[in-house]
């Protein structure tokens, strides 16, 4: 079996500079939460690495985790990943339909067995497996086929990662995360609704330097979701001064302060979307105005309650922030939120949790 082309071969063939490389091994290593010596590491480990066979299956989805990684200025390390795999099936990127495209799925399944990487989007119906096939096969069958022979998966959006839209009550489809369908593979979880692009390309890249990243209690990243929206928040120091926007025309949003009582999920959310922001750095929700919807959580759709604040006593409010300025204990707090078999701790320590959130199914 021949091998895929080595990258630094592949990055010479599209004509990427060693300085515009380096400066990409610089960037790849502040997103994923490096120190900047290690760029040297990741160029070394990113030029001696083979291309990798990536087969990319969406499912029950709304196309927006494709749309995110793609919609890119260029050039940008999204280009450059995608220089940086082989991209061998893609529904909605490839030029192939029909049977040439499952041609080309069998092709690099077979030609790279146990090598390849499966990206999926998508939740996966099981209440009946025909609610969404692909070339007459369920998303249920291709998602098992396909993974028997690959490396590791990447769950990428909240709906392949815990079941996402589909998932949400009352859920007329069956639809699943991946994880609740393949249990003998590794599994990286790339949440959002839909994830942020660097993130998203940042966990490829720490798959080809260095393989699979550390991962949190829900097999994200910890680079990427290690600390919640609101431990980076831009208006956190409104959040411990007490000041928030009570609508959203009043002085307190004109002011920017702290959007928690119109519903932000900030704290109780993790992700980078506070230091990474979107747009190539342009801005986030927050920035933007809006609160966070927490939608790189399990159940965001139906625990997120978009505008509904996160608790309910006005006074716990700058409680929780005077006590976060005191030790971090309010962001423990928050974070405590993040599992919901941490909510009945929380609720005993701080009391600030909504009675609604403990309601809803573990
Ligand atoms: Fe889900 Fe992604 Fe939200 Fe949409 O593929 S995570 S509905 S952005 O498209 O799966």
């Amino acid at each position: 079996m021949p091998d895929t082309p080595l990258l630094k071969d592949t990055m010479k063939l599209h004509g990427i500079s060693r300085r515009g490389f380096m400066k990409y091994c610089a960037t790849l290593a502040s997103v994923m939460a490096l120190p900047p010596m290690m760029a040297p590491r990741i160029a070394e480990a990113l030029e001696t690495a083979r291309r990798p066979s990536v087969i990319w299956l969406s499912f029950q989805e709304c196309t927006g985790c494709t749309e995110a990684i793609t919609r890119s200025h260029a050039p940008t390390i999204e280009d450059l990943i995608f220089n940086a795999i082989s991209l061998d099936y893609h529904h909605t990127l490839q030029a192939a339909s029909g049977h040439a495209a499952e041609a080309a799925r069998e092709h690099a399944m077979k030609e790279n067995y146990g090598k390849y990487v499966v990206v999926v989007d998508g939740s996966i119906p099981i209440k009946d497996p025909g609610f969404s096939c692909i070339a007459g096969i369920s998303n249920l069958d291709m998602l098992k086929e396909t993974a028997a022979g690959a490396a590791a998966i990447v769950s990428v959006g909240t709906c392949a990662a815990y079941g996402g839209v589909g998932h949400a009550a009352p859920n007329p489809t069956g639809a699943v995360a991946v994880s609740e369908i393949i249990k003998d593979k590794p599994i990286i979880n790339v949440p959002g609704c839909p994830p942020i692009p660097v993130v998203m390309t940042g966990v490829l890249a720490h798959f080809l330097t260095f393989g699979i990243p550390e991962l949190d209690e829900l097999a994200r990243p910890k680079a990427f979701f290690g600390e919640s929206i609101h431990d980076r928040c831009y208006r956190r120091p409104f959040y411990d001064k007490g000041m928030f926007a009570e609508s959203f025309d009043d002085e307190g949003a004109r002011g920017g302060w702290c959007l928690y009582k119109l519903g932000c999920k900030g704290p109780t959310t993790k992700s980078a979307c506070a230091t990474v922001k979107w747009n190539n750095g342009v801005s986030f929700p927050i920035e933007a105005g809006h609160p966070c919807l927490g939608c790189t959580e399990p159940d965001f759709w139906d625990n997120g309650g978009f505008y509904k604040p996160l608790s309910v006593p006005a006074g716990d409010y700058r409680k929780l922030g005077v006590a976060a300025v005191a030790g971090g204990a309010a962001v423990g707090a928050a974070s405590a939120l993040l599992s919901r078999a941490g909510k009945a701790k929380a609720v005993r320590e701080h009391e600030t949790v909504d009675a609604h959130d403990l309601e809803k199914p573990s």
